[in-house]
């Protein structure tokens, strides 16, 4: 029976989450891929499968679902129950896998933005630019991330497995991890832990890791 997941995947991308978690659970599913285009947006036919036309979108037979949170929980409820919980892990779990889209997500990316921001505005007002950029990074975002980073090494700290919370992956792990990696090198000098780097290059050898990546190119 053919598969009816449709996995809509935009390079470098939060929805490699969604394409490593697809390929640990061994699922059928095709891919569409997308490519960003030269100012990184994502292109215009992604609005074809959903109307805010960010990545990632799955669709399985009638059901359309965009964020890369609940399309996790989604396929760890419908298809991965190995990949569920416990219940002693409940909390954490469901902290990490909120943590990464609500709070870590969005200060790497207002990070980002304003790194990148002054090489695309005109010369003569990028110092004003650039100047409130690192003013605003080093007075909150920077602070912020380094907290962050605390938080994921104290639980990589208390957790007594190779994975975030549980003895096998859960949702927190695909959530955390594309954070957390992809803004690795963004994070402020020495937040990173011994623990997290760890884990960074741990997840990256998984098999099911690598067939992402030959599927959907790096994550990075
Ligand atoms: N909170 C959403 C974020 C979706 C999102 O912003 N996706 C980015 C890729 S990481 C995107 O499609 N950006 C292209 C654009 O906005 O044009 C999620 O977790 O899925």
């Amino acid at each position: 029976m053919s598969s009816t997941l449709v996995l809509h995947h935009l390079n470098v991308s939060r929805s490699f989450r969604v394409l490593w978690l697809l390929e640990e659970l061994g699922l059928k599913y095709e891919i569409k891929n997308y490519t960003r285009t030269p100012e990184l947006a994502a292109p215009p036919e992604l609005k074809n499968a959903h109307p805010l036309g960010k990545a990632p979108v799955l669709q399985d037979g009638d059901i359309t679902l965009t964020e890369s949170g609940a399309i996790v929980e989604y396929l760890i409820h419908k298809y991965g129950p190995q990949l569920q919980c416990p219940e002693e892990h409940y909390v954490d779990n469901l902290y990490f896998t909120h943590l990464a889209e609500s709070t870590l997500g969005p200060t790497g990316s207002s990070k980002l933005i304003w790194q990148i921001l002054p090489g695309r505005v005109p010369f003569f007002i990028r110092p004003i630019i650039n100047a409130v950029g690192q003013r605003l990074i080093g007075l909150r975002l920077d602070p912020e991330l380094t907290t962050l980073a605390d938080l994921i090494e104290k639980q990589l700290t208390k957790s007594t497995s190779e994975f975030l919370v549980a003895e096998h992956l859960t949702s927190a792990d695909f959530m955390i991890f594309w954070c957390i990696a992809f803004f690795e090198e963004r994070m402020p000098t020495g937040s990173v832990g011994p623990k997290t780097k760890e884990y960074i290059q741990r997840m990256q050898e998984r098999p099911a890791f690598k067939s992402a990546v030959e599927k959907g190119g790096p994550f990075k």
